[in-house]
C-alpha cells in the first residue's frame, strides 16, 4: 500500500514533509487540500479534526504534526538522505534546531499571517507586534548560528533543514529579513537551491495570490 500525504502546494507544514519526500524520492499519492469542499478535506476531516495538515497515512498508520512525519520517514521509509542522525546525541541537536524553527520562526510567522485573515475589528495588533519582534530575535539569534555553518546542524542537510526552509522563506515575505543578516540571508538562498525544496515552491508558485499579505515579485 502506497503512503499518502494530506497537504497543501501552498503550506509551510505541507512543505516540510514534502522536502523530506522530495530528497529520497519516496513514492507517494498527493491528497491535494485544494478547496474546502474536496474529496481529500473531508478525508482529512475525519482523519484528525484538528484539520491541521500535513497527515500521512501508511497502511493502517495515520502520523500527524510535520516534524512527526520526517521521522517517520526516516525511520520507516529510508533512503539515501538520513533526516535525523542515527547519532542520539546529534539527533538531540537537530530535534533542537528543529524546535526553533517551529516555536520561534514558523509560529510569530503564522500569527502575523494569520491576523491578516481576520476581520479588522478582530485584528490583534498586540500579538502581531510581539510575533514581529520575536522574528527579530529569532533572525539576530539565528545568524549567529549560521556564521561558518552551511546547514543548521553538522554537515549534513537534516529534519532541521526541512523546517527552516518553508518558515524562512515566508518569515522573509511577512517580516523582512535585515540586509544585516548575512548568514541567515546566505541559508536562505543554499535552501532555495537544494533541488528538494526547489520543486516544492516551484509547485506552489500558482498560489502566491493566496498570501494574505501580498507576495513579493521573488522568491
Ligand atoms: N503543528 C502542526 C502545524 C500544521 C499547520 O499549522 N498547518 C497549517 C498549514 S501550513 C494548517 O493546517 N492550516 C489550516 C488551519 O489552520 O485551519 C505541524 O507541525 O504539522
Amino acid at each position: 500500500m502506497s503512503l499518502e500525504l494530506y497537504a497543501h502546494p501552498f503550506s509551510s507544514y505541507s512543505q516540510k514533509a514534502l522536502v523530506a519526500l522530495y530528497e529520497n524520492d519516496t513514492p507517494f499519492e498527493y491528497r491535494n487540500l485544494d478547496g474546502p469542499d474536496s474529496e481529500a478535506m473531508r478525508e482529512l476531516v475525519a482523519l484528525w479534526p484538528m484539520r491541521r495538515f500535513p497527515v500521512l497515512v501508511d497502511g493502517d498508520r495515520t502520523v500527524l504534526e510535520a516534524s512527526c512525519i520526517v521521522e517517520y520517514l526516516d525511520l520507516h521509509h529510508p533512503g539515501p538522505v538520513r533526516l535525523v542522525p542515527v547519532d542520539a546525541d546529534a539527533a538531540l541537536e537537530v530535534r533542537m534546531l528543529d524546535r526553533f524553527f517551529d516555536n520561534y520562526i514558523s509560529t510569530p510567522q503564522q500569527k502575523v499571517v494569520f491576523d491578516a485573515l481576520r476581520n479588522p475589528a478582530d485584528r490583534d495588533a498586540y500579538g502581531v507586534g510581539e510575533a514581529r519582534r520575536m522574528l527579530e530575535t529569532s533572525y539576530a539569534w539565528l545568524d549567529a548560528r549560521m556564521a561558518g555553518r552551511q546547514w543548521a546542524c553538522g554537515d549534513a542537510f537534516s529534519l532541521a533543514d526541512c523546517a527552516a526552509a518553508p518558515f524562512l522563506f515566508y518569515a522573509d515575505w511577512t517580516h523582512p529579513i535585515d540586509t544585516a543578516f548575512g548568514n541567515v540571508h546566505a541559508y536562505r538562498h543554499r535552501l532555495l537551491a537544494r533541488p528538494s525544496f526547489a520543486r516544492a515552491v516551484d509547485e506552489a508558485r500558482r498560489y502566491r495570490h493566496y498570501f494574505p499579505l501580498g507576495a513579493p515579485d521573488r522568491d
